[in-house]
C-alpha cells in the first residue's frame, strides 16, 4: 500500500504542530505506525492522500453515525452558508436544536450548547458544584470526559485517597478534588460515599464507556449509581458525548431507563461539526448565566453552521428503524469478528452495545479498566496494521471503540469480516514473536 504522501505530510506537519496532529490519538503512536493523512470521506469510506480507500470504523470518533457527506447534512450546511457562518448573537437554529435535544433525551428539560464535549463536561461539573455547594467529583478509572484538569486524574494509592494527575500541569489541589472509582463496582462506590459522601458534588460516568474500549454496564450498575447519588445528595452526570443519539435516539439513559441529573452531549449532535451540549432539569440549568450566577460562555457556542448540521443529523436519526438497522449490522460484525478470531485460534473478547464495539486481545471478561488492561496491546497493534493493509480503518488504540454507521452495508460488513479472518491469522503467526 503506497503511503508516500501521508509520510511526507506527516513529516511536514510535525514542524508546525506538536506531534504532527491536533489530537494525540490521531498520531497512531500506540500502534507504532505513521498516521494516514485523509483526503476525503464518502459514506462508510475514507480516502487517504495516496488514494488508498478504507472502510471507516472510527467515524471521526463517533460523530459520523450517518457516514461521511450524508446528503441531508451537507445540504443543511450549504443552505446555512447563504446566510453567514457566525454572528455571536442568538439565532433560531439554536433553539431548534435545543428543542430537538430536550424532546429526545428523557432527563433534559433545558440545554446549553457549547463547542466540544470537553466544554460540556467541564461546565456540567461546575454547575453540579454550584448546585450542591460541594467540591469533590467522582469519576471512574478508564472513563474519559475530555481534557479539563479535573478529569485528567487517576486513582491514588487507594481508591479513597486523593487523585493523581495523569498530565503535567494539573495542580495537586485540583487532583485532590477528584476521586476515582472502579466501573461496575457499586460496593467500592458505596465505600467512597461512606467516607466522603457529604463532600461529593457529583458522580460523572460514561454510561457505556467507549474510552477504555467498550465496557457494558453490568445489570443494575447504572440504577445503583442513581440510588447512591440520591442517598447522599450528589448529582449524577451521564457523559453521553459518545452514547448520546448513538445507542438510541434518547441515548443510554433511554436504553437503560436510568435518569441522570445532568447529561453531556457532543459528537453526533454536531453532525460532524463542532457542537457540545449539557442539559438537565430546569431547576438546575436555570443556575447558568445569565439566568443564574454560574458562569460559562463561548464565542462559537451554537454556531449556525454546526447547529444546522446537527439538526439535519438528528432529523435523519429520528426516522423509524434507524437503530434497529444499526444494531442488526453491528451484531453481524461482532459475530463475524468473534468467529474469525476463533477460527484463527486467537483469544479475543468482543464487547458490544448497539453500534459501538471493541475486541480485546484477552481471554478474560472485560468489565472495567483493570480487566481491559489485560488485553495484549501488541497483538492489537499487529491486528490494526493487518486490517489497515486490508483497507479497514480501525481506532489506532485498543482503548477506543469501533463505530458502525448507517452507511455500512451488510456487504461492507461481510468484507470486513473476511479481512479480519486474514488479520487474525497474522496475529496468530506472530504470537510466538511478540
Ligand atoms: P471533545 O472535547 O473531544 O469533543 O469531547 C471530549 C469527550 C468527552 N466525553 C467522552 C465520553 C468522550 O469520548 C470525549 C472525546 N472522545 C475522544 C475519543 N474517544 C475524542 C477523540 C480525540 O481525543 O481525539
Amino acid at each position: 500500500m503506497k503511503k508516500d504522501n501521508s509520510i511526507r505530510l506527516f513529516h511536514e506537519a510535525q514542524q508546525y504542530i506538536p506531534g504532527g496532529v491536533n489530537s494525540p490519538v490521531r498520531a497512531f503512536r500506540s500502534v507504532g505506525l505513521n498516521p494516514v493523512f485523509v483526503k476525503k470521506g464518502r459514506g462508510a469510506v475514507l480516502v487517504d492522500e495516496d488514494g488508498n480507500e478504507y472502510i471507516d470504523y472510527v467515524g471521526s470518533w463517533g460523530p459520523l453515525i450517518l457516514g461521511h457527506l450524508h446528503p441531508e447534512v451537507t445540504e443543511a450546511v450549504r443552505e446555512c452558508l447563504e446566510f453567514g457562518t457566525s454572528f455571536g448573537a442568538p439565532t433560531e437554529r439554536e433553539t431548534v436544536l435545543a428543542r430537538m435535544i430536550t424532546e429526545a433525551v428523557p432527563s433534559v428539560e433545558m440545554v446549553r450548547l457549547v463547542s466540544s464535549g470537553t466544554e460540556a463536561t467541564m461546565s456540567a461539573a461546575r454547575l453540579a458544584r454550584a448546585y450542591t455547594g460541594r467540591n469533590k467529583i467522582v469519576k471512574f478509572e478508564g472513563c474519559y470526559h475530555g481534557h479539563a484538569d479535573m478529569f485528567l486524574i487517576k486513582a491514588g494509592s487507594g481508591a479513597l485517597t486523593h487523585g493523581v494527575p495523569t498530565s503535567p500541569g494539573v495542580p495537586a489541589g485540583t487532583a485532590a478534588q477528584t476521586i476515582n472509582a472502579d466501573f461496575n463496582d457499586l460496593e467500592g462506590l458505596e465505600e467512597i460515599f461512606r467516607s466522603a459522601g457529604r463532600d461529593i458534588a457529583a458522580v460523572i460516568v460514561e454510561p457505556v464507556p467507549g474510552n477504555m474500549g467498550v465496557v457494558p454496564p453490568q445489570p443494575g450498575f447504572l440504577r445503583g449509581l442513581r440510588k447512591i447519588t440520591e442517598k447522599y445528595g450528589a448529582l449524577l452526570i451521564f457523559d453521553e458525548v459518545i452514547t448520546g443519539f448513538r445507542l438510541s435516539y434518547g441515548g443510554a439513559q433511554e436504553l437503560y431507563g436510568v435518569m441522570p441529573d445532568l447529561t453531556c452531549l457532543g459528537k453526533i449532535i454536531g453532525g460532524g461539526l463542532p457542537v457540545g451540549a449539557f442539559g438537565g432539569r430546569k431547576e438546575i440549568m436555570s443556575l447558568m448565566s445569565p439566568a443564574g450566577p454560574v458562569y460559562q460562555a463561548g464565542t462559537l457556542s451554537g454556531n449556525p453552521l454546526a447547529v444546522s448540521a446537527g439538526i439535519a443529523a438528528l432529523k435523519a436519526l429520528g426516522r423509524p428503524g434507524v437503530y434497529e438497522d444499526l444494531d442488526k449490522k453491528s451484531s453481524l460484525l461482532a459475530v463475524g469478528l468473534a468467529g474469525a478470531a476463533r477460527e484463527a485460534g486467537v483469544e479475543v473478547r468482543l464487547n458490544r452495545v448497539g453500534s459501538m464495539l471493541s475486541g480485546f486481545f484477552t481471554g478474560r471478561e472485560v468489565v472495567d479498566f483493570k480487566t481491559a488492561c489485560t488485553s495484549d496491546t501488541r497483538k492489537y497493534a499487529v491486528f490494526f496494521k493487518a486490517m489497515l493493509e486490508e483497507g479497514i480503518y480501525l481506532a489506532p488504540s485498543q482503548f477506543e471503540a469501533a463505530f458502525v454507521s448507517l452507511a455500512h452495508t451488510e456487504e461492507i460488513i461481510g468484507r470486513t469480516v473476511e479481512a479480519a479472518a486474514r488479520a487474525f491469522k497474522a496475529v496468530a503467526e506472530t504470537e510466538d514473536f511478540i
